[in-house]
């Protein structure tokens, strides 16, 4: 793709990377770590856990997004992110800080204490959101899905699955730009097991690189996914190697940013993959 530059918090992240977001869900009911991190003190150690092992953003989330997941107040997702925030910035956490939200209140709470970059997994459908992003200058994440968790495993009906997530994400940087929020300042993200079957999330992996004509950078969430128990059997906490392999194809197909929950390894496979694409570029399809 052409160049491209993006500041986030006190980073600036360009080139082909490859760069890992490592996930924080300080949440009671994420489909992987659920539990485990709800407690601000065990988030706040996860974040710096993450940092350590290599992360370059780390993605904190107070609601679960998985099929069927009970929605969460305002207030009390708040009460679950904002602290880790300031906690955080209080230790001096020099990694930048993503809130994985969807809604305008938490996404202004949590940069005023000190997020710098907003993911929102349903691409900036609410106008409130787009305006909180646009007033505060910060980069956004816009991955596709359609419906909310609750429905979106009925609107995972495609002709072409590559050609309509392409569309539906050019229609999201349409309502970025309609708020006030420039192209350059956003990452795209297929949504991989949002709205999508097993089988369509590995033929989005697979044609990735069918998103590059939008000209943004992308990021893709494969970790411990659905579609790694659909194809290996494995149950949700034996992915490991299912994730590596996802993050090494879609590296290879392009993507700049994994996230992922297990830094340290994905961070070796997303290097090694990348390393392999560098080797031949006049070889590697683009
Ligand atoms: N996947 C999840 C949540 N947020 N954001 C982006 N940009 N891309 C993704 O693929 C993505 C995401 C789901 O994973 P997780 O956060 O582990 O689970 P839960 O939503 O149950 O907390």
């Amino acid at each position: 793709m052409t160049s491209w530059s993006l500041r986030i918090g006190a980073r600036t992240f360009s080139g082909r990377g490859p760069f890992v977001m490592g996930v924080v869900n300080a949440t009671p009911d994420s489909f992987s770590d659920g539990g485990r991190f709800l407690d601000a003190g065990a988030a706040v150690a996860r974040a710096l856990a993450l940092a350590a092992e290599g992360a370059d953003l780390v993605d904190l989330g107070g609601e679960s997004t998985r099929p069927g997941a009970a929605p969460v107040e305002v207030e009390e997702e708040i009460r679950r992110v904002v602290p880790v925030i300031e906690r955080l910035v209080a230790c001096g956490f020099e990694v930048p800080i993503s809130v994985d939200t969807t809604k305008p209140e938490v996404a202004r709470a949590a940069l005023r204490a000190g997020a710098a970059l907003v993911n929102d997994v349903q691409g900036l459908f609410d106008p409130r959101l787009a305006a909180v992003v646009a007033e505060a200058g910060v980069p956004v994440v816009l991955m596709h899905m359609r419906g909310t968790p609750a429905d979106m495993r009925e609107r995972a009906r495609y002709r072409d699955v590559a050609r309509e997530v392409r569309d539906e994400l050019a229609e999201a940087l349409r309502r970025a730009a309609a708020a006030g929020i420039p192209a350059e300042r956003t990452l795209l993200d297929p949504g991989i097991g949002f709205a999508k079957t097993p089988a369509q999330s590995l033929e989005m992996l697979a044609r990735l690189g069918e998103l590059r004509p939008l000209g943004r950078p992308l990021l893709v969430g494969p970790s411990r996914k659905s579609f790694i128990g659909a194809t290996t059997g494995a149950a949700v906490e034996d992915r490991l190697p299912g994730t590596l392999a996802a993050v090494a194809a879609a590296v290879l197909a392009g993507a700049e940013f994994v996230r992922v929950h297990d830094v340290a390894a994905a961070r070796q496979a997303a290097l090694v993959a990348a390393a392999i694409r560098d080797a031949a570029p006049d070889r590697v399809p683009r």
